[in-house]
C-alpha cells in the first residue's frame, strides 16, 4: 500500500508534463499466480521542452522486469526504477521515441482493489484516480490523453470473457488453452479510464440504434445464473442513452458497450470508455433480492456512468483540482434523467435530504473543502459529497441564473469547445459566460469558497402601505483554513402565497435583482421591497432548494403550517412540514435534557394527518412529508453538545404521538395501499409500498406487540416489503420471538446471497441503543463476514458508525473501540475503505463533553500506528486538527 508521504499537492503547481504519450500498446499475458505487462509507450517531446530533459514516470508497488528504449534493451544504469516510479535521466534527443516497459503484477494479491485485482476470480481493473501507475510505470495524470490498443491473453477455459475499452479488433486461439483479444479505443483518453476485464461471465445483450443511425452492441456481463437480474439495468441502460440524446443531443461513439459487475468494489462503479465497471449491488435487481431503493440506484448510478461518456471521458479534467469538473455536472445529469423519469419533486427531495445528511456535515467540520479544492495529500480523499452533490447543485445555480435555454447554450459551447481536451472549472464558467453575456466572476465562489453559507430572513407587512418587506442576509462561516470569507451570488426562488394558496404578483420590487422568481442575493444584506400586495402573503423562500443555504427564517407556526398544506413549490411545501418537526424535536430534546417530558403540540400531528389523507399528493411525496427527520438530522440542527440518547427520545416521542393522533388515518391507509396484482418496480408502486412502509413504522410505534410487522414480514413478495418488516421488527421489538424468527428465516432464505445478506448486516447493525455494539461485535464473526469484501464491511461497519447514532457514540466510547480495531484491520489491505470509514468521526467536536473525550482517544487511536497508509494518515489527521 501506498505509505503516508506527507507530501501535498497545490493547484497552483501545475505545470503540464514535459513529454505527452500520443499512443500506447498494452499487451497482458494473464496467469493463475502473475500477470505480465507489456507497455509499449510512444513519447513526445513537449516542442518547448529542452533536448533529453528527464522523463519521470508514476508507479506504486510496480516490479520492474525490463526496459527498452526504442526497441534496444537499456543498460541498468541508463534509468532508476523502484516501486514508486521511473526516471530516465537523459531520454532520447529525438523529438519521439518509443520505451518498452515490462512489469510483474500479483493481482491475486492486490487488496487495495486499485489497479489490476481479482474478484471472485474475475480480473478486473480500477485505474481512477492513480491506479494506472500499479500496471505500469506511466505519467498518470489526467491531462496526458493516448490512443489505446490492448491486447489480452488468457487461458480459455479461467477466461473466456477478454474485455478492454473501445472496439474489438481481434480475437484467436493460442497453444496450450490459450486465447487472446486485441481492443482499440480511437479515442485519445487519460489513463486513469483504461480499463480490463477478463474471466468468466455470464452475458446479457441487447442493441440501441442512435439518433444518427448507428448500431451499439449492449451487453452485461454478470456471475453465471445471474442474468435475470441484469435486465432492468439493461432497460435503465437504454432510457439513460435515448435521453442524453433527447435532452443533451449527445450521442453514443463506440460500437460497443460494455458493462461488467463485480462483487468486490470500493465504490459505485467506474465510467471507463466504452466498458463501464460496477460494483454489482448496482446492477443485479429483481422483485425478491431487491427494495425499490436499489432499483432506484442502479437506474441512477447507469445513467451516471453513461452521461460520464460525454462529461468525464470525451472532456475530461486538466488535474484532479478539477473533479467537480466532470463530477459536479454529471451528477446534476443524472439527477435530470431520474427526475424525468420518475416525479420531478420527489426527486428533488431526495436530492435535497442526501445533500443535508453527507455534504452539509462535510461543509460545516474539520473535513470541510471548496467544491474544486485547492491542495490535497491523499487524491482518494476527495471523492466526496462536497465535489459530487454540492458540486450538482452548483451547476443547477448556474441553470438557475441563466434560465434554460442560455445554460443549454453553454453546455453546448463548452462540449464543442473542450471535445477532446482535459479542462478547467474556469474553461467551463467561461462557456457560460460567453454563451449568455452574463458575469458570473461572484457566482464562481461556490467552486472556490467551502463552507454552507447560511440566509438570515424576515418579512413584514404593512397593510397600510401595500408593502411587503423581505429583509435578507447572508453570512458565510469559516472553515479550515479559510477564515475569512467573500459576499456569494445566491439565487433564492421565492413565491409570496396568499391567503388562498395562490401565488401573489408583486407590482413592483426594490432592493435586489429579482428575475424569474428570483431573488439574486449578492451584497451582505438587502432588504426587498413588495409593492402592490393587498393581502398578507406568507413568504416561501429558497423553493425547489434553488440554493444549498441552511435558512434561519423568522415564521410563525401557523404560518409554517400553511405552507405545509398549501404551498404551490412540492419542495419548499415538504420543507415547511420538515421545519415544525425538526423544530418541535429539538424542543423535545431539550426538554429530555432537562429531565422533563417531550410534548408534541396537537396541530403538528394534524397537519401531518390531514397530508398523510392527502389524495391529491403522489403516495411518493407523502412518504417523504411523513418521515420524521432523523437522529443524525436532528443532531446537525441542534449542532452542538450532542447527546444522541435525547434525541432518540425525542424522535421517538414524536413518531408516537404522530401515530397515536392519527391511527385511523394511519391504519386505513396501511390497508388500503396493500399491493395488488403484479409486481413493477416503477415509481408509482414504489411510492405506494414508501408510503406504506412508514406507515408501518409509525404504526408499530405505537403498537405493543408486533403483529402487524410480522404478517407484512410473512406475506411479502418483494424485497421492499420484507426488509422495511424486518427492520420495523429489529428496530421496534427487539429480541421479540416474532424479530428473532424473522432474522432466523431471512438468513435462511438469503444465506447465499451477498448482495441480499447485506441488508441483514445493515438492519442489525442499526438497531439503537447500547447493545448494538455486541451485536455489532458478534456479527464481525459471523461466517458471512469478510473483511475483504467492501459492501460486506459497508453494511455493517459503515452502517453501524453512521447510521447507529446511540450504538456507535456509546458514552463509554465501546462502539468506537470496535470501531477503531476493525478500520484498522481494513487499512492492512483496503486504505481506501479504511478512510472512507473513519469520516464517521467527522462531527465528533459536536458531541456532549464525555463523547467528545471518547471519540478523541478513537482518532488518537486511529492515528497511532506509525507506518498507516496516505489514505487513513490524511483523514484522521485533518479531523483532529
Ligand atoms: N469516477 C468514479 C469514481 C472513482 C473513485 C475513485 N476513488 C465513479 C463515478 O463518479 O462515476
Ligand atoms: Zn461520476
Amino acid at each position: 500500500m501506498r505509505k503516508d508521504t506527507g507530501r501535498i499537492f497545490r493547484i497552483e503547481d501545475y505545470r503540464p508534463c514535459d513529454y505527452t504519450v500520443p499512443a500506447i500498446e498494452l499487451a497482458f499475458t494473464l496467469g493463475a499466480d502473475e500477470t505480465l505487462v507489456t507497455a509499449q509507450l510512444t513519447l513526445e517531446r513537449r516542442e518547448d521542452v529542452p533536448e533529453g530533459a528527464p522523463l519521470v514516470l508514476d508507479g506504486d508497488e510496480l516490479a520492474l522486469v525490463d526496459l527498452a528504449i526504442d526497441g534496444k534493451t537499456a543498460a541498468p544504469g541508463a534509468y532508476e526504477a523502484g516501486p514508486q516510479g521511473l526516471t530516465i535521466a537523459r531520454p532520447p534527443s529525438a523529438r519521439r521515441f518509443r520505451l518498452t516497459i515490462r512489469t510483474r503484477l500479483d493481482p491475486a494479491r492486490n487488496g487495495t482493489l486499485m489497479g489490476l485485482f481479482r474478484s471472485s476470480g474475475v480480473w478486473c481493473t480500477q485505474c481512477e484516480p492513480e491506479g494506472f501507475r500499479r500496471i505500469t510505470y506511466f505519467p498518470d495524470r489526467p491531462d496526458i490523453l493516448s490512443v489505446y490498443t490492448v491486447r489480452i491473453e488468457a487461458d480459455r477455459d479461467a477466461a473466456p470473457l477478454l474485455l478492454s475499452n473501445g472496439n474489438p479488433v481481434e480475437r484467436g486461439d493460442l497453444e496450450g488453452g490459450r486465447h487472446y483479444a486485441v481492443w482499440h479505443d480511437p479515442f485519445p483518453k487519460p489513463s486513469y479510464l483504461f480499463a480490463l476485464v477478463a474471466g468468466d461471465l455470464a452475458v446479457v445483450t441487447d442493441s440501441f440504434v442512435t439518433a444518427s443511425g448507428r448500431e451499439v452492441a449492449l451487453a452485461i456481463h454478470v456471475e453465471h445464473g445471474k442474468e435475470a437480474r441484469a435486465a432492468y439495468a439493461m432497460d435503465a441502460l437504454k432510457r439513460s442513452m435515448r435521453w442524453d440524446e433527447e435532452v443533451f443531443g449527445l450521442e453514443y461513439d463506440l460500437d460497443v458497450f460494455n458493462i461488467v459487475a463485480v462483487s468486490d468494489f470500493n465504490m459505485g462503479a467506474m465510467e471507463n470508455k466504452g466498458l463501464n465497471i460496477f460494483n454489482d449491488k448496482y446492477v443485479l435487481a429483481d422483485e425478491r433480492t431487491a427494495t425499490d431503493a436499489d432499483f432506484a440506484n442502479i437506474e441512477a448510478i447507469i445513467a451516471h456512468e453513461y452521461f460520464h461518456n460525454w462529461t468525464g471521458n470525451r472532456i475530461t479534467c486538466r488535474d484532479w483540482f478539477q473533479l467537480c469538473l466532470k463530477e459536479g455536472l454529471t451528477v446534476f445529469r443524472d439527477h435530470e434523467f431520474s427526475a424525468d423519469m420518475r416525479s420531478r419533486p420527489v426527486k428533488r427531495i431526495a436530492e435535497v435530504r442526501t445533500l443535508r445528511a453527507h455534504q452539509f456535515p462535510e461543509d460545516q467540520g474539520p473535513l470541510a473543502h471548496p467544491v474544486r479544492p485547492r491542495r490535497y495529500r491523499e487524491i482518494n480523499n476527495f471523492y466526496t459529497a462536497t465535489v459530487y452533490e454540492k458540486g450538482s447543485e452548483v451547476v443547477r445555480m448556474i441553470r438557475t441564473i441563466l434560465g434554460p435555454d442560455d445554460f443549454r447554450r453553454g453546455l453546448k459551447l463548452y462540449l464543442e469547445r473542450h471535445d477532446g481536451e482535459a479542462a478547467t472549472i474556469e474553461d467551463f464558467i467561461r462557456a457560460f459566460e460567453d454563451a449568455s453575456g452574463r458575469d458570473l466572476e461572484q457566482f464562481a465562489l461556490w467552486y472556490h469558497q467551502a463552507g454552507t453559507p447560511n440566509i438570515a430572513a424576515t418579512s413584514t407587512y404593512d397593510a397600510a402601505a401595500g408593502a411587503f418587506t423581505v429583509e435578507i442576509e447572508q453570512s458565510v462561516p469559516p472553515t479550515p483554513s479559510e477564515s475569512r470569507k467573500r459576499l456569494m451570488h445566491i439565487p433564492l426562488a421565492f413565491g409570496l402565497v396568499g391567503p388562498d394558496g395562490r401565488d401573489i404578483e408583486p407590482a413592483s420590487v426594490e432592493g435586489a435583482t429579482v428575475e424569474n422568481g428570483v431573488i439574486h442575493v449578492r451584497k451582505r444584506r438587502h432588504t426587498v421591497r413588495f409593492g402592490g400586495i393587498e393581502e398578507r402573503p406568507v413568504l416561501s423562500l429558497n423553493r425547489g432548494f434553488s440554493a444549498p443555504v441552511t435558512l434561519a427564517m423568522e415564521q410563525s407556526g401557523p404560518d409554517l403550517a400553511f405552507l405545509a398544506r398549501n404551498d404551490g413549490d412540492l419542495v419548499a411545501r415538504w420543507q415547511a412540514l420538515n421545519t415544525l418537526f425538526t423544530e418541535a424535536l429539538i424542543r423535545g430534546y431539550h426538554a429530555i435534557r432537562a429531565q422533563k417530558a417531550a410534548s408534541f403540540d396537537d396541530g403538528l400531528i394534524a397537519t401531518a394527518g390531514a397530508i398523510a389523507a392527502d389524495e391529491t399528493l403522489e403516495p411518493a411525496y407523502r412518504a417523504l412529508a411523513l418521515t420524521v427527520p432523523a437522529e443524525t438530522d436532528i443532531a446537525r440542527e441542534i449542532g452542538a453538545d450532542i447527546n444522541p440518547d435525547a434525541i432518540l427520545a425525542a424522535r421517538e416521542g414524536l413518531v408516537a404521538a404522530l401515530a397515536a393522533g392519527n391511527a385511523g388515518i394511519f391504519a386505513d391507509l396501511y390497508g388500503r395501499l396493500a399491493d395488488s396484482g403484479p409486481f413493477s418496480p416503477d415509481a408509482r408502486s414504489a411510492g405506494r409500498r414508501a408510503l406504506r412502509n412508514v406507515l408501518l413504522d409509525h404504526l408499530s410505534a405505537g403498537a405493543a406487540a408486533p403483529e402487524r410487522a410480522a404478517a407484512q414480514f410473512a406475506d411479502a413478495t418483494n424485497m421492499t416489503d420484507k426488509a422495511a418488516a424486518m427492520t420495523v421488527l429489529a428496530h421496534r421489538f427487539p429480541g421479540h420471538g416474532e424479530t428473532v424468527e424473522a432474522l432466523r428465516a431471512f438468513e435462511a432464505r438469503h444465506g447465499d446471497d451477498p448482495l441480499v445478506m447485506d441488508k441483514w448486516y445493515q438492519t442489525q447493525a442499526t438497531v439503537p441503543g447500547a447493545s448494538a455494539v455486541a451485536m455489532v461485535e458478534a456479527l464481525t464473526r459471523h461466517r458471512g463476514f469478510s473483511l475483504s469484501n467492501p459492501n460486506r464491511v459497508r453494511a455493517l461497519i459503515g452502517t453501524f458508525s453512521t447510521m447507529n447514532q446511540t450504538g456507535f457514540h456509546r458514552p463509554d466510547g465501546a462502539g468506537y473501540r470496535l470501531f477503531v480495531k476493525t478500520v484498522l484491520d481494513i487499512e492492512k489491505r483496503n486504505p481506501q475503505l479504511a478512510a472512507r470509514l473513519a469520516t464517521a468521526l467527522r462531527s465528533w467536536r459536536s458531541l456532549e463533553p464525555e463523547r467528545q473525550e471518547a471519540a478523541r482517544e478513537a482518532l488518537t487511536a486511529l492515528a497511532a500506528p506509525p507506518d498507516l497508509s496516505s489514505d487513513l494518515r490524511d483523514i484522521v489527521e485533518r479531523t483532529l486538527a
